[in-house]
């Protein structure tokens, strides 16, 4: 393999990055909007709350300009289901819809593409409270939602996202303050994976619903793709790495593309006596529904080995630190790669690997939904962020990704995490990853001015170079 750069990025490369509401937006209760899982959740220690974030539901004018003094071409950002139907279902929030209306317009004015995440990690806690996913009602609950949307914004937003990291709400749910599981459960994988699949189901009726409504729209599913690396050659630790892919990964895109469980995951849920239990439709509903692109956030890769039956695991795991299941895969640290100060191994050739693997197997066209580096930040005294760690982290990664364009592979953009600083999932808004740094802290509310950092200097270059002059 050669590696020169082949090809260069598509002339309408859509470079952006992501945000999400419950992270950034604050304002969690104002303007009619219901508390989301997010509001209600107990808060990791000594994190940020909640009720301010980045304030972008007060800001994201200045924001959104911000975003197009770096050329941004895409926003992708989430919609709070808690602003449209404070209780999830029912009554609609016309302030709410007002409000997204102006975000979306705003985008529009500055030549930006809205591209819009249905559901981020913020169940509403009204429909918590009626079992939430595991409730077979969640699935009418989610299309009602969707219909609203794109009753309301189908005309406007042409590229959606359905749920984001619908795996991680699986996989790791509670640790990000959503997912519940009922108390006294007695087959916890067996609740988890009947949760799923109300999503998948969920999933497959929005995307078919937009298709009708809209049929010049497009709309992915935005799952978080690490490729699982053998440990070793030992022909075990290859199965182990199977095992992970197909319960990591696999299942979810191939459901969303083909509409059929994984087998490897079928068995796995078979053994546990936890295979779902389908509604009348559910078969056909996830048969039918095709997604246009695929949506992905990638941070790192994950290396597994084989895992003995009788072995006591660690289960403490986050979105991409190591986890494992007894008699199928334990994680394993790649003694080949880096890691954050987040303990988040760090892979750009991975990101290569893992669009290789995934256009092989789906053959759709692609967009990073996120990627990126959470770092302590300082601001200096004259106002400045000097994340060169982050400069080479997005740099290393873009390289990556145009030489996955060479490899054939068809990607639509790039959106990494985040446009903003804002909240993590669960340390708190001292783990950053903006381009454009908020002054706040987890301790106290600062002053929320907005500071570029070097990167927002940098990548301005990029997307202006359309991806040729990464230097500094
Ligand atoms: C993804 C989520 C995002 C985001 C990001 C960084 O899993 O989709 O919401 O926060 O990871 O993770 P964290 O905030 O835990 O650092």
């Amino acid at each position: 393999m050669l590696d020169q750069n082949l090809k260069k990025f598509p002339e309408n490369f859509l470079w952006g990055a992501s945000t999400s509401a419950y992270q950034v937006e604050g304002a969690n209760l104002a303007d009619g909007k219901g508390p989301s899982c997010q509001d209600v959740k107990e808060l990791p220690a000594g994190t940020a709350s909640l009720d301010v974030c980045a304030d972008h539901y007060h800001r994201y004018e200045e924001d959104i300009a911000l975003m197009a003094e770096m050329g941004f071409k895409v926003y992708r950002f989430s919609i709070a289901w808690t602003r449209i139907l404070p209780q999830g279902t029912g009554e609609v929030n016309q302030a709410g819809i007002d409000h997204y209306h102006k975000v979306i317009d705003c985008c529009l004015k500055h030549h930006i593409e809205p591209l819009v995440t249905m559901f981020h990690f913020d169940m509403p806690a009204a429909l918590d409270e009626r079992g939430s996913w595991s409730n077979p009602e969640s699935v009418e609950w989610f299309e009602n939602y969707a219909r609203v949307l794109f009753e309301n914004y189908g005309s406007k937003v042409k590229y959606w996202l359905t749920i984001n990291e619908q795996n991680m709400l699986t996989l790791v749910g509670p640790l990000i303050g959503t997912l519940h599981i009922p108390e006294g459960c007695e087959n916890i994988v067996k609740e988890t994976y009947q949760q799923n699949h109300h999503m998948l189901v969920a999933q497959a009726k929005a995307m078919a619903l937009l298709h009708k409504m809209f049929p010049e729209d497009k709309i992915g599913p935005a799952p978080n793709i690490s490729l699982v690396y053998p440990a070793s050659c030992k022909p075990e630790d290859i199965l182990a790495a199977q095992e992970f892919n197909a319960i990591r990964n696999w299942l979810y895109l191939d459901m969303a593309v083909y509409g059929r469980y994984n087998n490897l995951v079928w068995r796995y849920l078979e053994e546990h006596d936890a295979t779902p239990t389908f509604r009348e439709g559910d078969e056909e509903a996830l048969k039918a529904a095709h997604p246009d692109f695929i949506g992905f956030n990638y941070y790192s890769t994950s290396t597994v080995q084989h895992a003995d039956v009788n072995e006591v695991l660690n289960p403490g795991a986050d979105q991409q630190t190591a986890r494992g299941e007894a008699g199928y895969y334990k994680g394993f640290n790649n003694p080949y790669l880096t890691k954050s100060e987040f303990g988040w191994e760090i892979d750009p050739l991975g990101f290569r690997a893992n669009m290789r693997e995934m256009y092989s197997r789906y053959h759709l066209p692609m967009i990073v939904t996120e990627n990126g580096l959470g770092a302590y930040d300082t601001l200096t005294e004259d106002g400045k962020v000097h994340d060169n760690y982050r400069i080479a982290y997005l740099r290393a990664h873009i390289e990556q990704l145009k030489l996955a364009i060479s490899d054939g592979i068809e990607m639509m953009g790039y959106c990494p995490w985040s446009a903003i600083d804002l909240v993590s999932t669960h340390e708190g808004i001292r783990k950053r990853y903006g381009f454009i740094y908020v002054d706040t802290t987890d301790e106290e509310v600062g002053t929320l001015n907005r500071y570029r950092k070097d990167s927002f200097y940098w990548y301005k270059k990029v997307i202006a170079s359309n991806g040729e002059d990464l230097a500094d």
